[in-house]
Order: structure tokens, then C-alpha cells, then sequence
């Protein structure tokens, strides 16, 4: 299976995040990515496919603000990394700032995402490294790989969080869509809630949505999650949430994993898209799910059992240390 990553994608490293009411060291740290990378071993660059597909998922505003808030925020006399402390409440009236203290507050959900000079930059080449893994697939790959870091779910087409910046599988899914592929599904199996990739193709009837991811009653993003959020208008059955208490070893995780891929058979899928987190392993410092290192080849043995081209994008995963076996483990379980 080809692997992408490009070495620009390390330049991202925010140093602090808030963390149950205190800073903590930042948990996605480029450290993971090398982690990944001395335990696949080689790996290619991408192509660089430009920046059209990013502007098909998000905002002008949004990337407008991705690439200018470090030096206004800089300018503006703020020390350290952007990061909002002030957000408009649901049901606010749009209003249009141009204080970059309240354009963070309008373009993120959370404090633990700071924004620096260098993130645009790392996101922009771990969305290529995906497009370049849909390139892969398109050219007749039965799948591919791309080590997406900064990971991409938790983004919408105008907000960043939960460490996203650029939604990489919104952004792959979509590419196909434009180059004509009728159908794609979106398998999240990160810990936690895709709540970027939900919104972004809430309203849409040609892209699913499966997400397994612990319990949002207990467990971030709190807000997107829930069980009875099934899309809206053309997009309502398109979206599915199997939200799995904390706590939840294989023996719960397999056959919910099994319902996501009923529903994205009965879904016809010509492309499937894998939002693959390895912080669902029992020994994730942030996390509370139960998955051993064995678990993970078994999970992609029973995808890959479906027969859908599949792209998988690296999400989440932060115990740095047994991450390289896992995403390892994962690669190795969908080959056979
Ligand atoms: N005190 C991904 O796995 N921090 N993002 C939660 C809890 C945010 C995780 C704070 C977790 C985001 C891609
Ligand atoms: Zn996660």
C-alpha cells in the first residue's frame, strides 16, 4: 500500500493547549508524526494537487483567516500562538469583525487548537498528502494511505478545533465527487466525534457519514455526536453516529463497527474513506476506550473485507510511543 507524508507537515508545533482547566504540553505534536514514520518506514511525498480542492470544503473567509490571524495576532501585541478566548453564543447575530481577537472566536470552538505561522503551511501539505492517497486509489490502488497530521476531522468549512485545521477527508471526498464519483462514503473511527466532516455534509445525499466515537453525553466535541443527528433535507439517513460508552473493548467495538459498514453497504459506496484514530487504544493519555494493539489489524481486516477502494486518513492517536505499531498494526490488517 503506498504511504504519503511530506516533512513540511512537522513545522506545525503549537506549544501549549488548555486542558481541563490548566495549560498542558500540546498532545499533537510532531512527535507522533515521526513516531508513524520510523514505524512504516518509507514513505512518499505527495503531489502537490494545488489548493482548489481546500477552497471546494472551506471558506474564503476561513482560509483567509488561517493564513493571516499569526501576524495580526502578532501585530495586535498578543504573545505566544493564536488562540481564541472569546466565542459568539449559539444564536448570536452574525456580525462582521475585523479584531482578530473575535475572528478566532468566530472561526474556532475550542482553546486547545492554537494557530502559528507554521499551520497553514503543515495543513496544506497534509491535505496533499490525502489527495495524493485519492490519487493513488483513482490510478486503480486498492488502497491508500496518508499520514494526515495535523489531523482533520474536528474542522468545518469555516471553524477549526479538536486540533484541525483543514478537513482532510471533506477535502478527499469532495475531489472525488468533482472527478465524477457518484458516491462516498466517510467511515470515522477516531475516538472521538468527526464533527467537521458531519457538518460539512450534513444537507448532502451523496456523501455518508458513519461515525463509531465515544459518547458525546460524556466525551468531546460534547456538542455533535448524538445518535439522533441522522442529515437533514436531501442529506437526512446520510449521516449515522454510534456513540459507544467509555470503557468500550473490542467485543463492542467490532460489531458497531459492523453496523457503520452495513449501512455504507446498503449506501452503495464507489469510494470509501477512512477516518482512522488510533486514540481508541486502551493506553491513549486523553482518551477512554479499550482497543489492544491486536485489535487493530482485525478492525481493517473486516473493511477491507467489503471490496470499496478505500483511502485511509490518519487522524487522532497520542500515547506517541505504541502509535507506530497500532497505525502499523491497521496498515497490515487491510492488506491481507
Ligand atoms: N480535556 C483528534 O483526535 N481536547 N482530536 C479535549 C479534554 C481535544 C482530539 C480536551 C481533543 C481533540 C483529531
Ligand atoms: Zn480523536
Amino acid at each position: 500500500m503506498r504511504r504519503f507524508f511530506d516533512a513540511r507537515q512537522l513545522a506545525h508545533a503549537p506549544l501549549k493547549e488548555l486542558h481541563n482547566g490548566g495549560f498542558a504540553d500540546y498532545a499533537e505534536r510532531p512527535s507522533r508524526a515521526q513516531a508513524m514514520a520510523a514505524a512504516l518506514g518509507e514513505l512518499e511525498a505527495p503531489t502537490d494537487h494545488g489548493d482548489a480542492a481546500i477552497r471546494a470544503v472551506h471558506t474564503p473567509a476561513y482560509l483567509d483567516f488561517l493564513k493571516t490571524a499569526p501576524a495580526n495576532w502578532a501585530e495586535a501585541g498578543r504573545p505566544g500562538d493564536v488562540m481564541g478566548y472569546v466565542w459568539p453564543i449559539v444564536g448570536r447575530r452574525p456580525l462582521t469583525l475585523r479584531r482578530i481577537d473575535a475572528l478566532v472566536g468566530q472561526h474556532s470552538f475550542d482553546a486547545s487548537t492554537p494557530l502559528t505561522a507554521d499551520t497553514y503551511d503543515a495543513a496544506y501539505w497534509s491535505a496533499q498528502s490525502a489527495l495524493s492517497a485519492l490519487a493513488a486509489v483513482q490510478g486503480g490502488d486498492r488502497a491508500a494511505f496518508a499520514l494526515c497530521r495535523p489531523p482533520g476531522h474536528h474542522a468545518g468549512a469555516d471553524y477549526l478545533g479538536g486540533y484541525c485545521y483543514l478537513n482532510t477527508a471533506a477535502i478527499t471526498a469532495q475531489t472525488a465527487i468533482d472527478a465524477g464519483v457518484g458516491r462516498v462514503a466517510i467511515l470515522d473511527v477516531d475516538y472521538h466525534h468527526g464533527n467537521g466532516t458531519q457538518d460539512i455534509f450534513y444537507d448532502r445525499g451523496d456523501v455518508f457519514y458513519a461515525s463509531l466515537h465515544a459518547d458525546p453525553a460524556t466525551d468531546y466535541p460534547f456538542y455533535w455526536g448524538h445518535a439522533d443527528e441522522r442529515g437533514a433535507g436531501a442529506g437526512l439517513g446520510a449521516n449515522l453516529n454510534l456513540p459507544l460508552p467509555q470503557g468500550t473493548a473490542i467485543a463492542g467495538f467490532r460489531p458497531a463497527q459492523a453496523t457503520a459498514l452495513d449501512a455504507i453497504a446498503a449506501f452503495r459506496p464507489e469510494l470509501l474513506v477512512v477516518s482512522f484514530g488510533a486514540d481508541t487504544w486502551e493506553g491513549d493519555p486523553i482518551s477512554q476506550l479499550n482497543l489492544a494493539t491486536a485489535d487493530y489489524p482485525l478492525l481493517a481486516a473486516d473493511i477491507a473485507a467489503r471490496g470499496w477502494p478505500t483511502v485511509i486518513l490518519m487522524e487522532g492517536g497520542y500515547a506517541v510511543d505504541a502509535l507506530g505499531n497500532n497505525v502499523a498494526g491497521f496498515l497490515s490488517g487491510f492488506r491481507a
